[in-house]
């Protein structure tokens, strides 16, 4: 997909985004379709690299059926639970929560695999509410916030450095979080399209400041697919505040990122399973109402 395909697709989104009713609360079915609707259109995630050798297909195909069998023997599923769950799955389908679901439950391990051969700062799971093309900011920086933006302001800085500890110099941090609800700019009503989302320069030795909010914890949408499973499960819906980041720069790999804040709810039972005790803030109030903190980014070289 170009580029040009990427942004008509992209505005798209963003109208539909904006024209869901104005004074509704956010339902799942609207960050559902938003995200599966962002799935397609971003080709930097979805499509390329597809696995097509046929062993490999075979492989994991048959490792993923054998493991569903085993449940099905081991658990004595009976034909009115396995009709319920082909039910569930054509709601998550319908209901666009696929991304939701996935990155939820399952990316954390494709994660694990992955992070076995990067060095540098620890990475975590892209989630499913990454949005590309967002305004281009240079350090220091604010990300766009709505006027009467809610939230403890966050004065967030550090530098970034190779893993001999050499400066990085114009690296780039994109950075994305929810709001002091919860919900993320691009899939909920109510919200202008970028806010809280931009890409940041580093200055010429690395280093950036960055001005926001604190975030709230993100609670999985209770009133779709995925929640009615959450919910049926007895689980709690809830991943701890967190800021999404892709800290990249020019020779180096790119790092997907998160980083969330000490003594905050449910950093000790996220239901992505994706925090790391590495990439966890612990900012200080400076007094005004102001948080304050510094976080370091180590990027490996290409
Ligand atoms: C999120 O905000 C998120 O970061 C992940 C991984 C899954 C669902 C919502
Ligand atoms: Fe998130």
């Amino acid at each position: 997909m170009t580029t040009t395909d990427n942004a008509v697709e992209q505005s798209a989104l963003d109208q539909s985004a904006a024209a869901t009713s104005p004074t509704t609360s956010p339902t799942a079915a609207d960050s559902g379709a938003s995200a599966s609707a962002s799935f397609r259109s971003t080709s930097q995630y979805s499509g390329s690299g597809t696995a097509t050798d046929s062993a490999r297909v075979d492989t994991l195909a048959r490792a993923l059926l054998g493991a569903v069998h085993h449940v099905i023997r081991d658990h004595d599923v009976t034909y009115p639970e396995f009709q319920a769950a082909k039910k569930w799955l054509m709601d998550v389908g319908d209901g666009g929560e696929w991304p939701l679901f996935l990155d939820v439950f399952v990316e954390h391990a494709v994660e694990e695999v992955a992070s076995r051969t990067q060095a540098g700062t620890k990475g975590t799971i892209l989630g499913p509410y990454y949005l590309p093309e967002q305004v281009q900011l240079t350090s220091p920086a604010t990300l766009p916030a709505r006027p009467d933006e809610k939230g403890t302001p966050l004065l967030f800085r550090g530098q970034i450095t190779d893993t001999d500890g050499t400066p990085v110099p114009h690296a780039v941090l994109d950075i994305w979080q929810a709001d002091e609800k919860g919900y993320y700019s691009g899939f909920a009503p109510d919200i202008p399209s970028g806010n809280l989302r931009g890409v940041v320069t580093t200055d010429d030795k690395g280093v950036f400041e960055i001005t926001t909010i604190q975030p709230a914890p993100y609670q999985v949408p209770t009133d779709g697919p995925t929640g009615a499973l959450i919910a049926g499960a007895g689980w709690h819906p809830w991943r701890p505040a967190h800021l999404h980041l892709l800290v990249s720069a020019e020779g180096h790999r790119t790092v997907t990122t998160q980083l969330y804040f000490a003594g905050g709810d449910y950093l000790d039972s996220d239901v992505a399973e994706a925090t790391k005790p590495e990439l966890i803030l612990d900012p200080t109030d400076v007094g005004d109402g102001t948080r304050q903190v510094t976080y370091d980014f180590v990027l490996e070289r290409n």
